[in-house]
C-alpha cells in the first residue's frame, strides 16, 4: 500500500468511527399501568451512556424548560446533559413550589407567582424526582446524564444514540416504574468499534414496583388543597 492509499485509508477509517450510533427497542414488561396494557406504550424510558474516560468539562451549558400547567409539570420526565438549567415557568393562575427533597439533586425555588419562572442548575450526575410542594399529584422526573448521548422513549419503545465517539461506555437505563435493583441489572458495558451498534430488544420489567405517596418538602404530609387559601390569587370581581 503506498503512502497516500495508507493517509486515504486511515482517514476513511477514522470518520467511520467517529459518528457511531447505538440503537434497539425496549418494551415495558410485567406492567399494571393501562397505557402499556392496552396502547402497548413504551414511552418514558431514558438510556444514556456513561463514559470510561472523562469528558472534556468545557462544554456549552444548556437549557431546558418544565412548564407548570394545569397543575402538571410538562414533560413529566425530561432527560439533560450535566450542567444544564432548567427553567420551571408557572403558567397557571395559581402559585407552584417546585422542589426535590429525597435523592439527587436537593433543590427548593419556593413559592412563585402565576406567570413567573424560576431555574436550577443540575451539576450532579443522576436521576431527581420533582415535586410541587402545594399539589401533591404533581411530580416529574429528571434525568442528568454525564454525557450528551441520552435519550427519551416515545411510545413505540425505539431509541438511537448517534454521534458517539468509539470507546468504552456504562449504558445506564431508568423507568419510573422499574426498581433500583431492575435498573441495576439492566446497566450494561458497552464497546464501541463499529458505525452501528444494534442491541436489540431491552426487556424493562415493572415488576416489584409499588406507588408510594411521597412527602411535601418538610418531610411531612400533604394538607387538603384549599382553592381559597393565600397562596391562591384572589378571585376575579
Ligand atoms: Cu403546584
Amino acid at each position: 500500500m503506498t503512502s497516500l492509499w495508507r493517509i486515504c485509508f486511515s482517514a476513511l477509517l477514522v470518520s467511520t468511527l467517529s459518528a457511531a450510533s447505538i440503537k434497539g427497542r425496549v418494551q415495558l414488561v410485567n406492567s399494571r399501568d393501562s397505557n402499556v396494557i392496552k396502547k402497548g406504550d413504551f414511552s418514558g424510558v431514558v438510556l444514556w451512556l456513561e463514559p470510561a474516560a472523562p469528558l472534556n468539562s468545557s462544554r456549552t451549558p444548556k437549557s431546558a424548560t418544565i412548564l407548570q400547567k394545569d397543575k402538571a409539570f410538562t414533560p413529566h420526565i425530561l432527560a439533560v446533559e450535566l450542567g444544564t438549567r432548567v427553567a420551571f415557568p408557572n403558567s397557571d393562575p395559581i402559585f407552584h413550589n417546585a422542589f426535590s427533597n429525597y435523592e439527587g439533586r436537593v433543590f427548593d425555588v419556593g413559592l412563585y407567582a402565576p406567570g413567573t419562572s424560576r431555574s436550577v442548575t443540575f451539576d450532579r450526575p443522576g436521576v431527581v424526582r420533582v415535586f410541587c410542594n402545594i399539589h401533591s399529584s404533581m411530580s416529574a422526573v429528571i434525568v442528568v446524564s454525564p454525557s450528551p448521548w441520552f435519550v427519551t422513549t416515545l411510545p413505540g419503545g425505539q431509541f438511537e444514540l448517534s454521534d458517539v465517539p468509539p470507546g468504552d461506555y456504562t449504558l445506564k437505563v431508568f423507568h419510573e416504574r422499574a426498581t433500583p435493583e431492575v435498573l441495576r441489572q439492566l446497566e450494561r458495558k458497552i464497546t464501541l468499534t463499529a458505525s452501528l451498534l444494534d442491541l436489540g430488544s431491552i426487556a424493562v420489567s415493572e415488576a416489584g414496583f409499588l406507588p408510594l405517596p411521597h412527602k411535601n418538602k418538610y418531610g411531612s404530609e400533604y394538607g387538603p388543597e384549599n382553592e381559597n387559601n393565600h397562596l391562591y390569587p384572589a378571585p376575579r370581581k
